[in-house]
């Protein structure tokens, strides 16, 4: 994810090459959170639609984001898609989940990668508070899923170089 003031959106978009055809992708949506998450579903979805067909791309929900890591084992475990977007919003609360949450879905989403050698993005805020996260989910920091999109194209376009020779 970005820093406060940057704004990479853009910036990610312009170095994105048109993917291979037949790559599949699936963004699993967290719905904890869901004005947040359902506009980095936006975001994400509306960035792959710009350079994948519409059934190349399935959009999967979970509870809340400790449940993104499961989702996208689900995902991987059908082998159908070349890439997982997990997307959610985890917010500083007055317990540790804030803590325990964040821990296990980075962990977990970096298992999987290296388990299942596909890219899984790691799409989730974790902000102090509710206006961080607006900010950042088409707000002044721009939209973060649409980051985690492009990130996914660029990595399976990584992907598919390496395993083309
Ligand atoms: C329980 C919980 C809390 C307190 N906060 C968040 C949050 O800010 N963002 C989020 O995505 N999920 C939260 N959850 C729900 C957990 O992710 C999970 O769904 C439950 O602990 C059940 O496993």
């Amino acid at each position: 994810m970005s820093s406060a003031n940057k704004n990479l959106s853009q910036n990610e978009l312009f170095s994105v090459i048109p993917p291979t055809p037949g790559k599949k992708y699936a963004i699993v949506v967290s719905e904890w959170n869901h004005e947040i998450t359902s506009a980095l579903r936006d975001g994400a979805y509306s960035t792959l639609i710009s350079y994948v067909p519409e059934n190349d791309i399935e959009v999967f929900y979970v509870p809340g984001s400790f449940e993104l890591t499961f989702g996208a084992q689900q995902v991987l475990e059908s082998n159908k898609f070349d890439a997982v977007i997990c997307l959610g919003c985890v917010i500083q609360g007055e317990t540790r989940h804030f803590d325990f949450i964040c821990q296990a879905v980075s962990q977990g989403i970096t298992q999987l990668t290296i388990q299942y050698k596909k890219p899984v993005i790691f799409g989730v805020l974790t902000t102090d508070n509710v206006a961080q996260a607006k900010d950042r989910a088409g707000g002044k920091h721009g939209n973060k899923g649409v980051e985690a999109a492009a990130t996914a194209l660029k990595a399976v376009d990584l992907m598919t170089k390496i395993s083309n020779g």
